[in-house]
Order: structure tokens, then C-alpha cells, then sequence
């Protein structure tokens, strides 16, 4: 069902003092702006059955990507970068995989004023797995199990964005 696991948000700061007098900090707040091109890039499989795939949400309240293609059975992690440098509070951006059947503009409707969840509605079983909210400069990942095969949709949750910032997800 749900699993949100293995979150990651990149904003802790990393300080590491090794021999060699070597100072490093990892930052993704502005300034740095990364254009990382994520949408040329095919999904990849590891190894151990795991299927990497990425998204990239931007200020102007856009996925680089109307379509995520995994294969039944493949554990997935995905990744959501956002490319931006607005506020979680007024560009949050999430990836939520809907499952099938699921009325999109209802879900979303209910989403907008579940903001004390994180824009998820909170007694919802139509969730197959999302991510956390994101803001400008930020990445997170999770990893779950491909469900059966068949279309589902995805969207961003965050009020108003559904509309713009759906697509497709697809199983083979
Ligand atoms: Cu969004």
C-alpha cells in the first residue's frame, strides 16, 4: 500500500574534517542553481531488481515528464527533484501515483485542504505511494513496489497543481 520509506531531503548540512584538511559542505539552497538534465534519461535497472526513475518539478508549476514507465515486479525508486527556488509553502511539489479508478479532480479537490498531511488526504486507500513536499532546491526518494500492470495516473498534490502537473505511470 502506502510507502513513503526511505525519504531522503538533501538539506542537512554535511561537515566532514578528514585528514587531509578536506572541508566539505553540501548545500542545495539557491544560489546553486542545478540544471541537472533529467529528462533525456531512460529508466535504469540495477542489478538487484531496482528500476531508478526521476522527475523534475520547476517554479513554473511543471513535471519535465508526462510519463514513468517501470515493469511489474521491479522495486522502484523514485526520485523527485525540484528545479526551483520557490517555497514549499507557495510551489510545494510532490509526485503521488493514484490508483487506478481514482477521480482525479475529486482527489485533488480533497488534497488542497488536507495540508495539515502534506496534501494528502488523510483516510485516503487511493494512494499507491508519493513522495514528501518539496521545495525549490530539493530532492527526495522513495522506493516501492511496482504495482500490477496497467496505466496509472501521478500527480502533484499541492493545491491547484494537480490540473497542470499530471501524468502517466506507467507498469508493462
Ligand atoms: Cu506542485
Amino acid at each position: 500500500m502506502i510507502s513513503c520509506g526511505n525519504n531522503q531531503k538533501e538539506e542537512e548540512e554535511r561537515i566532514t574534517i578528514g585528514d587531509n584538511n578536506q572541508l566539505e559542505s553540501t548545500e542545495t539552497s539557491e544560489g546553486t542553481t542545478s540544471t541537472t538534465d533529467t529528462g533525456s534519461e531512460a529508466s535504469e535497472t540495477s542489478e538487484d531488481g531496482v528500476v531508478e526513475v526521476s522527475i523534475t518539478g520547476n517554479d513554473q508549476m511543471q513535471f519535465n515528464k508526462n510519463e514513468l514507465r517501470v515493469k511489474a515486479g521491479q522495486t522502484v525508486r523514485l526520485t523527485l527533484n525540484h528545479s526551483g527556488q520557490l517555497a514549499e509553502n507557495v510551489m510545494g511539489h510532490n509526485v503521488v501515483i493514484l490508483k487506478q479508478g481514482t477521480d482525479v479532480t475529486d482527489f485533488g479537490t480533497r488534497a488542497a485542504s488536507a495540508r495539515d498531511n502534506d496534501y494528502i488526504p488523510a483516510d485516503s486507500d487511493e494512494v499507491i505511494a508519493h513522495t514528501e513536499m518539496i521545495g525549490g532546491g530539493e530532492s527526495t526518494t522513495i522506493e516501492f513496489e511496482a504495482p500490477e500492470a496497467g496505466t496509472y495516473t501521478f500527480i502533484c498534490s499541492f493545491p491547484g497543481h494537480y490540473v497542470q502537473m499530471q501524468g502517466e505511470f506507467i507498469v508493462e
